[in-house]
């Protein structure tokens, strides 16, 4: 099974040495290691002004005797936001959540692996197969479907995705299933005829049932860094998100622009991918990827 700290191995191996040497320095922190610290960070995509503002309170710390580590840590995890596990068990039936992203960011494994995590609740999941734009895109759902033994509600190759949308929340509603989660076709934030073709999909949700969709969780690709926040931003300013479900945090490098979702979005994550198999789907753990990060705990991996 994957793990937090095998999966931020690229990321962590950006700055690993500058922050065992920082870690290791005792108050008398070089100025040069400051330095490298800040240019390590922000090449892992940290915002600028959060390292500023991590720098400002390791200097304020020194004084207090404080460790860097601790400094760093406490910050980092901060800047995650207070955002505890999320619970599929609210109150609504069904619960339902619209998944959305562009091409190959990876919403329709995602779509199914987040079926397994509602399974392990012992709630009933259903999946929508929203991707009508590709001829695979339904098949493929399925198969993983199949995998997690979820029944998928499916339109033709070429159909209509709002009515897919409706039916899959009807089919939800009737049959008393606990969470439906919809997949869509991938879409780039920049097309304008796309955005609003989901927002048919959403108010075809909303027609069948009110409050639908009661989540709208963007997937985003982790191995490009800064550029899927401005995914993200373009997809809020016209589809409010309210969650994001980071994938392929291994092997990316620039994991730190997971700061920039929580603060600047104020959208909180809820699932990491650590991997591709259906159980590297994480529930997303701040303290656990803050970790991962610094190299705090790890069991000794080459670069622990
Ligand atoms: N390594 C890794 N690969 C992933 C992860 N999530 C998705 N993928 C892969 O990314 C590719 C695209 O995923 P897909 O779900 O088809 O993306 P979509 O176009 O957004 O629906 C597939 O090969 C997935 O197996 C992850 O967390 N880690
Ligand atoms: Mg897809």
């Amino acid at each position: 099974m994957a793990s937090w700290f095998k999966a931020l191995s690229k990321t962590r191996q950006g700055f690993g040495s500058t922050l065992s040497k920082a870690f290791g320095g005792g108050d008398d922190l070089p100025e040069a290691t400051i330095e490298e610290l800040e240019a390590k960070l922000i090449r892992a995509d940290v915002p600028v002004r959060l390292v500023g503002e991590l720098l400002a309170d390791i200097e304020k710390n020194r004084t207090r005797h404080e460790s860097l580590q601790d400094v760093l840590r406490r910050d980092l995890i901060a800047a995650l936001g207070m955002h505890g596990p999320y619970l599929w068990k609210r109150g609504e039936k069904p619960l339902t959540i619209l998944i959305v992203g562009v091409n190959g960011s990876g919403k329709t494994t995602t779509t199914a692996k987040l079926a397994w995590q509602v399974k392990r609740e012992e709630l009933r999941p259903l999946l929508g197969a929203g991707d009508t734009f590709r001829a695979a895109g339904s098949d493929q759902l399925r198969l993983w479907a199949e995998r997690v033994d979820a029944d998928v509600v499916a339109g033709r190759t070429g159909g209509d995705a709002a009515a897919v949308a409706f039916d899959a929340v009807d089919a939800a509603v009737s049959r008393g299933s606990d969470v439906l989660l919809l997949d869509t076709a991938g879409r780039m934030h920049t097309k304008k005829p796309l955005m609003q073709e989901l927002d048919k999909v959403r108010r075809a949700m909303s027609k069948r049932l009110p409050a639908a969709p009661h989540e709208t969780w963007i997937v985003l690709d982790a191995s490009i860094g800064q550029n899927a926040l401005l995914q993200a931003r373009m997809f809020h300013e016209i589809h409010p998100l309210t969650g994001v479900v980071v994938a392929k945090l291994d092997g990316s490098s620039k994991a730190g622009f997971l700061f920039a979702v929580t603060r600047e979005l104020g959208v909180p994550v809820r699932f990491a991918g650590l991997g591709e198999q259906m159980e590297d789907l994480v529930p997303f753990q701040p303290e656990a990827f803050v970790d991962a990060l610094l190299g705090i705990g790890g069991n000794g991996g080459p670069d622990a």
